[in-house]
C-alpha cells in the first residue's frame, strides 16, 4: 500500500542518552539497544471508521520513538499494517450497505491524511492484509507442516488453529494468568468456547470460507486469515526476527501481541520475537475508552475540518504520559492552544536564553520512557524566561524551534 508523505525533519546538533522504554513482557523500563538500523512494527488500523484521538495518541507515541532513534543516529525500519479484512470491517460494511473494499480504502486514505497533518513520520512499509495474503498462507502452511497448527474437527468448517502450547512460553508477553487470557480472548475476537480446540486460547489462523463472506483461494482451501498471523507475517517478512519494538495500544497486549509473538517464535525458533513490547494507554471520553464499537469518538479529521491546528492536537495528546489511560477534554485542547501560542511568541523573539539546556532536557526527558509531560514543562520554562526578556542569545529562538520540531514533532 501507499504510505503517507513525510514532513521535513530538521537536523539537530549533538546527541542524547539512549532511549529507555517500558517493556510489557518484563514489566520494566529498559534501554532500547538497536543496531545501526532499529526495527519497529506498530500495529495499524482496522479501517472501518475514521481516525479518532485514541488512535492518534498511539501513533504519536511511536512517532516519538521514531524521532528519538533518528536523533541518536540510527536508521529506523518501520513497518505498519492495515487490517483491511476482518470481522469489524465486514460488519460495518453490512450495516451501512457499503462495499467493504471501498470502506477500507476510504478510511485508510483518511488515516493517511490525518497522520500527515499530525506530522507523524511515515513507515517505510505500509502493508494491507489483503496484499499480504500469499505470505500469510505460506506461514500457515509452515505452521501446519511443523505441527504447530492443526485443523479443527468440524466437517463443515475445518478451520486452522495455532497450538498455543507449542513454544512452551505462551503468556510471557502479557504475563496474564490463564483465566484472564481466556476472558480477554473472548472479548477481543477470539473463540475460547469453540468445541474441538486443543486449548481455549488457541487463535484462529485460517477461517474456511462461509457463505457470502469474502475469501481467497489457497492450498489451505478457500478462506481468510486470522488476525494475529497477519501481523506476524507482515513483520517477519520485512523486519526479520528479534525486532527492536512491537507496539500498539494496551488493548493489543492480549491476545494480539501474545499470539503474534508465539506465531513468529514457532516459525523461527528465536525468542523473543521483539526486544520491547511497548503499549500505550487508552484515551477515553466521558469516562469510557474511546472506541469505534462504543461510538464515543472524537475524530482527527473532524477537528481538522473545524480549523483546529493539528500541532495543538499533538501537544494536547502528549501532555499526558503515553502509558497512562487518560481522558480527552475540550480543556486539554484549549490548554495546548495556549501553550503553543506562548511557545510561538518565544521563538519569534530576536534573542532568548540559550537553548542548549532546553535541547539537553528534551532529549533526557524523552529518553526516559517518553516523559512528554517533563519535556513540555522544559519548553514552558524556557519560553517563560524568554518572554520575560531574560535572554541575549540571538541563535536560541531558532534552535529551540528546531528542537521542538525534530524531537516533539511540533511545528511552531
Ligand atoms: N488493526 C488492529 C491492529 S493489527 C487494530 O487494533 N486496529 S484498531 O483500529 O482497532 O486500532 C489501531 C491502534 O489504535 C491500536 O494500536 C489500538 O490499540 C489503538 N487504539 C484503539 N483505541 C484506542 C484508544 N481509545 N486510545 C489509545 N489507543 C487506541
Ligand atoms: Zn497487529
Amino acid at each position: 500500500m501507499q504510505t503517507w508523505a513525510s514532513v521535513d525533519l530538521p537536523a539537530l546538533e549533538g546527541s542524547g542518552p539512549p532511549l529507555r522504554l517500558y517493556d510489557t513482557s518484563t514489566a520494566r523500563v529498559r534501554p532500547t539497544a538497536p543496531g545501526e538500523t532499529a526495527t519497529m512494527y506498530v500495529c495499524g488500523i482496522t479501517p472501518y471508521d475514521a481516525t479518532h484521538l485514541g488512535h492518534a495518541a498511539t501513533y504519536l507515541a511511536f512517532d516519538l520513538v521514531h524521532r528519538l532513534w533518528l536523533d541518536l543516529g540510527h536508521g529506523v525500519d518501520y513497518v505498519q499494517n492495515v487490517t483491511d479484512i476482518d470481522d469489524p470491517l465486514l460488519e460495518r460494511a453490512a450495516r451501512d450497505q457499503d462495499d467493504w473494499v471501498v470502506l477500507g480504502m476510504r478510511e485508510t486514505a483518511l488515516f493517511r491524511e490525518d497522520m500527515e497533518a499530525l506530522r507523524v513520520l511515515p513507515p517505510q512499509h505500509y502493508i494491507g492484509a489483503v496484499e499480504a495474503m500469499p505470505e500469510i498462507v505460506e506461514l500457515v502452511d509452515k505452521l501446519l507442516a511443523t505441527g504447530a497448527a492443526y485443523r479443527i474437527d468440524d466437517p463443515e468448517y475445518p478451520d486452522v488453529y495455532f497450538d498455543s502450547a507449542v513454544t512452551g512460553r505462551f503468556g510471557y508477553e502479557s504475563t496474564y494468568d490463564e483465566e484472564t487470557m481466556i476472558r480477554l480472548s473472548r472479548e477481543r475476537g477470539g473463540d475460547p468456547d469453540r468445541p474441538g480446540k486443543r486449548h481455549a486460547v488457541d487463535p484462529l489462523l485460517w477461517r474456511m470460507a462461509r457463505e457470502g463472506e469474502p475469501h481467497w483461494e489457497s492450498d489451505l482451501g478457500a478462506g481468510r486469515p486470522g488476525w494475529h498471523i497477519e501481523c506476524a507475517a507482515i513483520a517477519l517478512n520485512r523486519l526479520g526476527t528479534q525486532i527492536d519494538l512491537n507496539g500498539g495500544g494496551s488493548d493489543l497486549i492480549f491476545p494480539h501481541h501474545e499470539c503474534g509473538a508465539a506465531h513468529a517464535e514457532a516459525l523461527t525458533g528465536d525468542h523473543p520475537f521483539a526486544r520491547h513490547y511497548t503499549h500505550t494507554g487508552m484515551i477515553g471520553l466521558d469516562g469510557e475508552k474511546m472506541s469505534k464499537s462504543r461510538g464515543n469518538l472524537v475524530f482527527v479529521s473532524k477537528l481538522r475540518s473545524q480549523g483546529v491546528d493539528p500541532n495543538a492536537v499533538r501537544a494536547a495528546l502528549i501532555a499526558g504520559h503515553y502509558r497512562e489511560d487518560r481522558p480527552w477534554t475540550a480543556e486539554l485542547l484549549t490548554e495546548a492552544q495556549e501553550r503553543l501560542a506562548r511557545w510561538r511568541e518565544a521563538v519569534e523573539l530576536e534573542t532568548a536564553p540559550s537553548a542548549d539546556g532546553l535541547v539537553a532536557a528534551l532529549r533526557e526527558h524523552l529518553a526516559d520512557d517518553l516523559d512528554t509531560p517533563g519535556a513540555l514543562a522544559a519548553v514552558d520554562a524556557w519560553a517563560s524566561e524568554a518572554l520575560e526578556r531574560r535572554g541575549t542569545d540571538a541563535e536560541a529562538p531558532a534552535k529551540a524551534r528546531v528542537a521542538i520540531d525534530a524531537l516533539l514533532g511540533i511545528a511552531l
